[in-house]
């Protein structure tokens, strides 16, 4: 007898960590992870999703453990070469990860949807869960520093977070359409929980709730929505959330992240060092993910504590 359907909202590393707890405590037809796709972006001529793909790789467990995106065993021959050649470098593709921008490339250009694709690769990598992106229309994420309007990856990669960032825009959201298996999932009534992932909200959950109508279907879905802060004792786990609050002259805290997702949520868990003021339903629990039973263990948490709000 199927519980119902889990949903969860991911992006970058942190995001997959849960996906991969999640994973492994349902079965993989009582899990869909929405992907963000304001990552993406069109890089020597390839078209690149990287948290499609780090979710992808994480749940086929061939992820990078060290860095959490690309793929683990990786070679580096095409990059030096890429270097050697005067090539932009800047972007670190691995031979094996190569292989799957190449083949996406070709397929997108064909007429392929990014749903079709992923479909394709993660059947053929032994992913069980669905993995979906929040929209086959395209939405990038773009940043205002002082020095103007750069791409996301320019900001996060190539100059490694260092821009002051001023504002974020999604440009495309307001004409994506959310993508079609999502929807029919969250109007299914059977969904379980939704689960935002330890993301950051800025650039990884928010991305996915500005595609039109798919706020609206999470909160009408029936089930409890629950976020895991990616905030722990005041700092970020990874990556620029922190810096991001502090530029945008927000406090550092789980607070904000709540406040960001406003009334959407019916739950959320923090860490025990960052249950401040927070009005939403809380629940104080570990929530960094350094080993794989952390992961399971967070997981089950979040669906307790899911069910407890039901
Ligand atoms: N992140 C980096 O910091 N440096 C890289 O060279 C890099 C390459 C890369 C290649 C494929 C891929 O799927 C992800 C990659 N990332 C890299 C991560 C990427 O920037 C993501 O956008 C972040 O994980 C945030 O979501």
């Amino acid at each position: 007898m199927s519980k119902g359907l889990v949903v969860a909202l991911s992006g970058g590393v942190g995001g997959a960590k849960l996906a991969l707890g999640l994973s492994r405590v349902l079965p993989a037809d009582e899990l869909l992870v929405v992907a963000n796709t304001g990552d993406d972006f069109e890089h020597l001529g390839l078209s690149i999703c990287p948290d499609i793909d780090t979710l992808t790789y994480v749940l086929a467990g061939l992820d990078n453990p060290v860095t959490g995106w690309g793929r683990r065993d990786e070679t580096w021959s095409f990059m030096e070469t890429i270097s050697a050649l005067g090539g932009e470098d800047w972007f670190r593709l691995g031979d094996r990860d190569l292989a799957l921008h190449v083949e996406r490339t070709k397929r997108l250009a064909s007429g392929q949807s990014l749903s079709q694709v992923t479909g394709d690769v993660c059947r053929r990598l032994g992913v069980g869960p669905r993995v979906l992106p929040m929209s086959d229309d395209r939405v990038r994420t773009r940043v205002r520093s002082d020095e103007g309007w750069i791409d996301f990856q320019d900001y996060f990669v190539r100059q490694q977070c260092r821009p002051v960032v001023r504002q974020l825009a999604f440009t495309g959201a307001a004409d994506a359409r959310p993508q079609p298996e999502v929807m029919a999932a969250l109007n299914g009534g059977n969904v379980r929980a939704v689960v935002i992932c330890p993301s950051n909200p800025f650039i990884s959950v928010e991305p996915i709730l500005s595609v039109p109508g798919l706020r609206a279907a999470i909160d009408n879905c029936g089930a409890p929505v629950v976020a895991v802060s990616p905030i722990v004792a005041g700092r970020a786990v990874k990556g620029p959330t922190a810096k991001m609050m502090q530029e945008l002259g927000l406090a550092v805290s789980s607070a904000t992240v709540a406040g960001r997702y406003g009334d959407l949520l019916d739950g959320y868990i923090v860490d025990a060092a960052d249950s401040g003021d927070i009005r939403t339903r809380l629940h104080v629990a570990p929530t960094l993910m350094t080993t794989l039973e952390d992961r399971e263990a967070l997981a089950r948490t979040v669906l307790a504590f899911a069910h407890s709000l039901t």
